[in-house]
């Protein structure tokens, strides 16, 4: 089960999980969604949670989620639109430690992000050094310096449109230079039972919100 891989290595691809014909839809109406927003880069994330329920709600990616956070009532805490249609340097390696340079409980947050397009060394392949999330937990009692994440060793994902990548956000990563359109959606799933001092505020935020 790919639940395995991302728990150890922080990242594994799940291929083939929207057929072509879907991705082409989708990217039409992330494309529209991004007429209508000055921001770019960015899609409100309600909007994409609305607009791309199916995908949200699909068992293919509930499942790997609920096993990954160990619960049955994972909370899809975020979810976002990122398109790079034009040339972009990408990102250099770096952590998202939602507990803000402090080690967090454990894995408590899985992402998983839909490429709408293909993802080579012409548009912005992801790195990410395997394992490297598990130093934001206990037995570590503090997180890595950039120095260390610079010194990583990194492999290179590649991927289809349609393939999802499901990742731990403390795993280091990068992006490569983008060339070609980049577009994809993440939803941010969080264990409730088990967030960090800070994620804990947000999800109670939300749960309130939603009440
Ligand atoms: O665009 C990506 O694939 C990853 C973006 C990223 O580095 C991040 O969300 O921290």
């Amino acid at each position: 089960m790919i639940s395995g891989d991302i728990k150890s290595n922080g990242c594994a691809l799940l291929p083939g999980v929207v057929t072509g014909p879907s991705t082409k839809i989708m990217i039409e109406t992330l494309n529209g969604m991004l007429e209508t927003l000055e921001e770019m880069s960015r899609v409100n994330g309600l909007i994409v949670r609305e607009t791309f329920s199916d995908f949200f709600n699909l068992p293919q990616i509930t499942d790997v989620v609920k096993d990954v956070l160990g619960t049955d009532s994972p909370i899809l805490l975020a979810t976002r639109g990122n398109a790079s249609v034009s040339s972009d340097p990408g990102d250099p390696p770096h952590s998202n430690n939602y507990e803000w340079g402090n080690i967090a409980p454990g894995i408590s947050i899985v992402t998983a992000c839909l490429y709408l397009d293909k993802i080579d060394d012409t548009s912005g392949t992801f790195a990410y050094c395997p394992g490297s999330h598990l130093k934001y937990y206990p037995p570590y009692t503090e997180v890595p310096t950039q120095a260390d994440i610079d010194a990583g060793t990194y492999e290179e994902v590649y991927a289809e449109a349609g393939d999802v990548l499901f990742r731990i956000p403390e795993v280091w990563h990068a992006v490569r230079p983008i060339g070609n359109p980049r577009r994809y959606i993440t939803g941010f799933w969080v264990n409730p039972d088990n967030a960090g001092k800070f994620l804990s505020e947000r999800v109670e935020r939300f749960l309130e919100v939603r009440a």
